[in-house]
């Protein structure tokens, strides 16, 4: 099986491109990739050398790149990880989203139907969802939840997803589409949450938790989303969509100061900021459809897997470093000093 993987030397991309060399010694795996601001060619230093792994820098919106990628290598799927990921980076600039969240998931279908595929995959979010209340716990996100999106990111996201599920009514492309909620693990950038915090708290630095903090995330560690993918290109019913979480909300100030509490740092470096423009409220899953169909469980314990997520951090010091000693440091000064 050839599979090319966009978007793999980010976050989510890189972990699952590990996961499926180590899983499937047999399958080639081609990494497409722009090497934004998020990607990371030193992520996939182990791989490189891998005889079954092919990394080729180039824009999912570059028609004739992407055409001539599909002609070298023919493959049996695509997963379609690249996308511009942050929130707060699509509220201050949202044209960049749109092309590369929409038009690049269209270039990238475009090449499917004409070159033929066996499965393309998009990796979407809940964020398409909108956001839930906190005083309704009973509520979760189900794969019939209304889109309602908040911010220019989510809404870029929601337009994939609907040309995604139009490319299968319409011209019968054999598509799958995973919702998942907030990841966390190794090789996460540093202007999420998580990485951030543990980045901050290491350096004794004021921790910029947005308005009162109360707002609630559902943790999936990474290593679970891509066990999730994985299963679905194999098993997934075409032109479905699943949902993917961990029944594991947190309010971000909890998040918080478990981090102070691992790293041995004092809650009193925890800052309350301005508030995040149109915050969503709550995210929570129901994953009953892919427990149901393909057997998928979250296997990672939160406490578990928060130790080996900081315990990564601070193994890998040099990864993060480097990155937010660079041109980082101009967007967090930007984002955090006037907020
Ligand atoms: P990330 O920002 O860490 O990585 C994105 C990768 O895509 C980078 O390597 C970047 O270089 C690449 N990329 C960006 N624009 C590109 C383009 N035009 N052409 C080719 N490559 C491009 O993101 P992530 O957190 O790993 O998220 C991966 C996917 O999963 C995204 O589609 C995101 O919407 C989705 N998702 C993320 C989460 C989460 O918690 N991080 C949760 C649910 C869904
Ligand atoms: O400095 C911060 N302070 C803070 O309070 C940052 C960076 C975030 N926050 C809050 C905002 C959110 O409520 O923490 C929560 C998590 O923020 P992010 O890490 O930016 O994630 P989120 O906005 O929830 O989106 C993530 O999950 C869904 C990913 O970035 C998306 O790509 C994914 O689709």
């Amino acid at each position: 099986m050839n599979i090319i993987v966009t978007g793999g030397a980010g976050f989510i991309g890189s972990n699952f491109v590990f996961h499926m060399l180590n899983k499937y010694p047999d399958y080639r795996i081609i990494c497409l990739d722009k090497l934004t601001y998020a990607g990371n060619l030193s992520t996939l230093e182990p791989v490189m050398d891998n005889p079954k792994f092919r990394f080729v820098k180039a824009d999912i919106c570059d028609r004739e790149a992407v055409n001539k990628l599909f002609e070298e290598e023919h493959p049996d799927v695509v997963v379609n990880f690249a996308a511009e990921s942050h929130v707060d980076r699509s509220i201050e600039n949202p044209g960049i989203f749109l092309e590369t969240n929409i038009m690049g998931t269209q270039t990238l279908m475009d090449a499917c139907r004409k070159y033929g595929i066996k499965r393309y995959h998009q990796v979407s979010t809940d964020e398409v969802y909108g956001d839930l209340p906190l005083d309704r716990p009973d509520l979760f996100f189900t794969e019939e939840t209304p889109i309602h999106t908040s911010s220019p990111y989510s809404s870029s996201k929601a337009g994939a997803d609907l040309l995604v599920l139009a490319y299968h009514r319409t011209y019968g492309l054999p598509v799958t589409i995973s919702r998942c909620s907030n990841n966390y693990g190794p090789y996460h950038f540093p202007e999420k949450l998580i990485p951030l915090m543990i980045a901050n708290a290491l350096a004794d630095k004021p921790l910029p938790v947005y308005g009162e903090g109360l707002n609630v995330r559902d943790w999936l560690y990474v290593e679970d989303h891509c066990k999730a993918i994985d299963l679905i290109i194999h098993n997934g019913r075409v032109g479905e969509v699943y949902n993917v979480g961990g029944h594991n909300e947190k309010q971000n100030i909890e998040i918080v100061k478990i981090i102070c509490k691992e790293l041995g740092k004092p809650e009193s470096l925890i800052t309350h900021v301005g508030d995040r423009k149109g915050h969503d409220m709550r995210y929570a899953i129901d994953p009953t459809k892919i427990h149901n169909e393909l057997g998928w469980l979250p296997e990672t314990k939160f406490e578990d897997g928060i130790k080996k997520t900081i315990q990564w951090y601070l193994d890998n010091r040099d990864w993060w470093e480097t990155i937010i000693s660079g041109e980082y440091q101009n967007y967090y000064d930007k984002m955090y000093s006037n907020r």
